[in-house]
């Protein structure tokens, strides 16, 4: 098996079209299709206002319309703008202006997720777990400087509600669903508590889904279970300052992926963070101070046989993708606009082990580092000022550069079987190239200025260059297809 498994996944990919929201709708039958004997239909015509979305938006799902969202991407993929694809019943990826993947940066509660599957099948939008009163953010395209290692197609923030909307004493909500198509089922919980400054907070949900039926009435094979929680303690002091730790887990069971050549046993992503927003009193000319460290966790095995019934060939990998990072900014009170200063770190190693077995027997020997234990480093130093010009014009400007280093730990592993190469000898074969490390520095840019030219009109002019690294995937998958083994 080579590079098909993962290719003939992409093709199959099931696509979900973004569902419009209110939008000015007229249902009419033409009178001169209505024939004698039919009642005359008279049109219905229902209208509503809705606001262009601009570049950045803000949005709560309890505050948005719809059924449950599977994940995260579902969700997303609502909005205009915004489409998502997936390979089964779970993992949405998301799409903005025509980039997906890594391209689009998703940021859950301060943390980086990057997916713990070479295939894509749980990207970081579907690792999220959402709650009814998260503040989800979307913006279009690069638009800050100050959000971590640019993504150029745009950046997904989910963020818990504001600590400071707990109330003293004990407080809740449950709530569960069920849908007849596939027989999804979940139910989710919230607690919170409060006493004085001190919080704590907490959320656990399960969802469980069969395969949904086809308009023809065939099963597709979307199944997944998927359960999960978190917890959040903290301490509200001072001018709307907060210190907290929080950490959360989010575990994918027997998802089925009819899209791709397996189906995946077992997902699960562990996140730890701690962080601290100062905000200092009026009048001085250090306003903000931000710290924060996070820590994210994925788990991924798949394979061609456990969930399926298995042909002669049975594969299956096992991968793990780890990131961790932190962040220290400062907002300034400059000349009436705010300059925010900032270092920031974000590492991320992902490493996967695909075992083969020709003979029809449980696979053992390891026939490719899929992912030969890739260390991915950005370290990032931004300033952003933004300003107002005038009573109804802003100005933003950012610049940011990135310090990149890159490294492949397993690219002279030999994997076993007949015919084993190691990772860098087959990038020589394939690419011509046989170092796998690199140190880059990438500088990104942007200014924008924002005019609102009355009430209900407002514009924005800008130029941005975003330079991203390549993944681990983009820089070093491995698949040896001239090799068996047993
Ligand atoms: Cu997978």
């Amino acid at each position: 098996m080579s590079l098909a498994h993962f290719s003939a996944g992409r093709r199959a990919a099931l696509r979900a079209a973004a569902a419009p929201a209110a939008l000015a709708i007229a249902f009419a039958v033409p009178a001169t299709h209505a024939r004698a004997e039919e009642p005359a239909s008279r049109p219905i015509v229902i209208e509503g206002d809705q606001a262009l979305p601009g570049p950045l938006e803000r949005m709560t799902p309890a505050d948005t319309n719809g059924p449950a969202p599977r994940d995260a991407g579902e969700f997303l993929s609502r909005l205009e703008g915004v489409t998502s694809g997936r390979l089964g019943g779970h993992g949405n990826e998301i799409s903005m202006r025509g980039l997906t993947q890594d391209n689009i940066a998703v940021i859950s509660d301060g943390a980086y997720v990057f997916g713990g599957c070479p295939n894509r099948m749980d990207p970081p939008s579907s690792l999220s777990a959402l709650l009814p009163d998260d503040v989800v953010t979307v913006a279009r395209g690069y638009q800050s400087v100050t959000d971590g290692p640019p993504a150029p197609g745009g950046t997904v923030t989910i963020d818990r509600a504001d600590p400071y909307d707990i109330a003293d004493g004990l407080s809740g909500g449950i709530e569960g669903g069920i849908e007849s198509n596939g027989e999804t089922r979940y139910v989710s919980a919230q607690a919170r508590a409060g006493l004085g400054g001190a919080y704590v907070r907490g959320f656990a949900n399960a969802k469980k889904a069969g395969n949904y039926e086809d308009g023809d009435g065939r099963d597709v094979r979307s199944a997944f279970k998927q359960y999960g929680g978190g917890l959040e303690a903290g301490w509200r002091y001072g001018n709307h300052s907060v210190v907290s730790l929080s950490s959360d887990v989010d575990i994918v069971e027997d998802a089925l992926f009819a899209g791709a050549g397996m189906d995946s046993p077992w997902t699960a992503a562990r996140t730890v963070k701690a962080s601290l927003d100062h905000n200092f009193d009026e009048g001085s000319l250090v306003t903000t101070l931000e710290v924060s460290a996070y820590g994210s966790f994925v788990e991924h095995l798949m394979d061609n046989y456990s969930l399926r019934t298995p042909g002669m060939m049975r594969m299956r990998t096992d991968a793990n993708s780890d990131t961790y990072g932190g962040r220290l900014a400062a907002g300034l009170d400059v000349i009436g606009g705010v300059l925010t200063l900032g270092v920031d770190h974000r590492t991320n190693n992902r490493n996967a082990e695909s075992r083969s077995n020709m003979m029809g027997g449980a696979p053992v020997t390891i026939t490719n580092y899929t992912w030969p234990d890739m260390f991915i480093r950005d370290t990032g130093l931004f300033g952003e000022y933004e300003a107002p010009v005038d009573a109804g014009t802003s100005l933003k400007l950012g610049l940011r550069a990135d310090f990149v280093s890159v490294e492949a730990k397993r690219a002279d592993w030999l994997p076993g079987g007949m015919g084993a190469i190691t990772a860098r000898q087959l990038y020589a074969t394939y690419y011509g190239v046989t170092d796998t490390d690199r140190e880059e520095t990438n500088v990104s840019a942007l200014a924008r200025v924002t005019h609102d030219f009355n009430d209900s009109i407002s514009g924005w002019i800008g130029a941005a260059r975003a330079v991203r690294t390549a993944d681990a995937t983009e820089r070093g998958i491995v698949r040896n297809g001239n090799q068996h083994s047993s």
